[in-house]
């Protein structure tokens, strides 16, 4: 079969190449038949598909998705990344007929499932840190060829700062991190690797040094400040693999620095949840995240035909019709299409018009732009929780979606 050979057969890794992802052969099989059965039947119709997901998330991948669909002949609606999304609220809208973009809902929907479960772990781990500083250190958890796509949608969930080197090549991020446990091994002598560290590394660069490789965290947190001319931290990465309360090991550490006079932040990595963050926040200054973000848990999203031929369409358990979202700060209602009264209001922006990828929709998939959305909304939701939850919706329809911070888990992280 000629479209699944591949220009990577006789590459070392099994990595599918971008042009299997653009062309469909990265589908699943039963779009192959679709395709088969309804060309053989003379049947594609005009189509609405929708994009929504049962639960609440960050959203995140629409630079691929808009790779993925360019040059295809529809119109896609979209949120801008780093916009929060509530259960049933589209997050996409592709307008088309549907043997246009049928087989590319497998990789259309990996792209934001995966991106968007990433951002949303990052923004639950900055939401519970608060003002203290969250790392990602996870891409050792995922295949390699993901890096890039994990540290931008962590990124853009609200982490840091990313410790992946590829970062800096292919986001243009500066990439950030400590030491390793083998750097100090190598030496033999902690000291002597923290101070070649001090010695070798660029200035710009803190000295966050690793304080758990032979001794007990407080002895090596001593020798650090003692021993060492320049330390802006010590990082303990044992609260997963040792008994004990690491908090009360913080709080010693915090004071034996105190009385040395010595003000370093302390940094904590290791098995890190968000409850850990949230419960160790005050004590802590920075968080070296990496399963927790890395691997979260991908959003549930599905594509479903919600309008054929123009008329309403939808199958159990979805809502038909294309809608529009109305958005006060992080309140959300949901109308049908013909019933918003100005569109432009609606959070879906038009991202590709037939086949060509927008100024709005350039704008939509910026990374910093994303960023930026996601921590302001953070606030927003912070000030939702705070405050009286008040929903500026006055009058809303009868029947409309209402979705507010009260369908997200992120209250038990205040
Ligand atoms: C790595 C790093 C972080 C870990 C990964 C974060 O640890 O030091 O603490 O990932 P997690 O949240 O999934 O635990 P190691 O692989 O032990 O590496 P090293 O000893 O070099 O720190």
């Amino acid at each position: 079969m000629k479209e699944l050979s591949s220009e990577n057969d006789d590459k070392k890794f099994l990595i599918v190449s971008p042009q299997d992802i653009k062309s469909g052969v990265v589908t699943d099989k039963y779009f192959i038949w679709t395709e088969k059965i309804l060309r053989s039947k003379g049947l594609n119709p005009r189509v609405v598909a929708e994009i929504t997901a049962r639960e609440w998330g960050i959203f995140s991948g629409l630079n691929d998705v808009l790779s993925l669909l360019e040059g295809k002949n529809v119109d896609v609606y979209a949120m801008p990344e780093g916009s929060i999304f509530y259960p049933n609220e589209p997050v996409m809208v592709i307008e088309g007929n549907y043997l246009e973009f049928a087989r590319l809902e497998t990789s259309l929907l990996g792209f934001i499932c995966h991106s968007s479960g990433v951002s949303r772990a990052a923004f639950k781990a900055k939401f519970a840190a608060k003002d203290k500083k969250v790392l990602s250190f996870g891409t050792r958890r995922q295949h390699p060829a993901l890096a890039a796509m994990i540290e931008r949608a962590a990124y853009i969930g609200g982490v840091d700062g990313v410790s992946n080197y590829s970062a800096e090549k292919y986001l243009g991020l500066k990439s950030v991190g400590t030491m390793p446990h083998a750097l100090i091994i190598c030496f033999g002598d902690q000291v002597e690797a923290w101070r070649a560290f001090d010695e070798v590394v660029e200035r710009g660069v803190p000295r966050i040094m690793l304080v758990d490789t032979y001794c007990d965290e407080k002895s090596e947190a001593i020798m650090a400040v003692e021993r060492v001319e320049r330390v802006d931290g010590v990082r303990l990465d044992t609260p997963s693999s040792r008994r004990g309360d690491i908090r009360a090991i913080i709080e010693e550490i915090r004071w034996e620095l105190f009385l040395r006079g010595k003000d370093v932040n302390i940094v904590l990595s290791g098995g890190i949840s968000f409850e850990d963050i949230a419960k160790l926040r005050d004590v802590v200054d920075a968080f070296g995240v990496g399963t927790s973000i890395a691997c979260a848990k991908p959003v549930d999203f599905a594509l479903d035909l919600v309008e054929k031929e123009g008329k309403a369409v939808a199958k159990r358990g979805k809502f038909g019709g294309r809608k529009v979202i109305l958005r006060d700060g992080v309140i959300d209602v949901v109308v049908p299409y013909e019933r918003a009264k100005d569109e432009s209001e609606s959070v879906l922006v038009k991202v590709i018009e037939g086949g060509e990828i927008t100024k709005d929709g350039e704008i939509a998939s910026s990374m910093e732009g994303g960023r930026s959305r996601a921590l302001r909304t953070m606030e927003l939701v912070r000030d939702f929780f705070v405050g009286d939850g008040r929903c500026a919706f006055k009058e809303t329809l009868k029947g409309a979606l209402i979705r507010t911070p009260d369908d997200t888990d992120l209250k038990s992280l205040l």
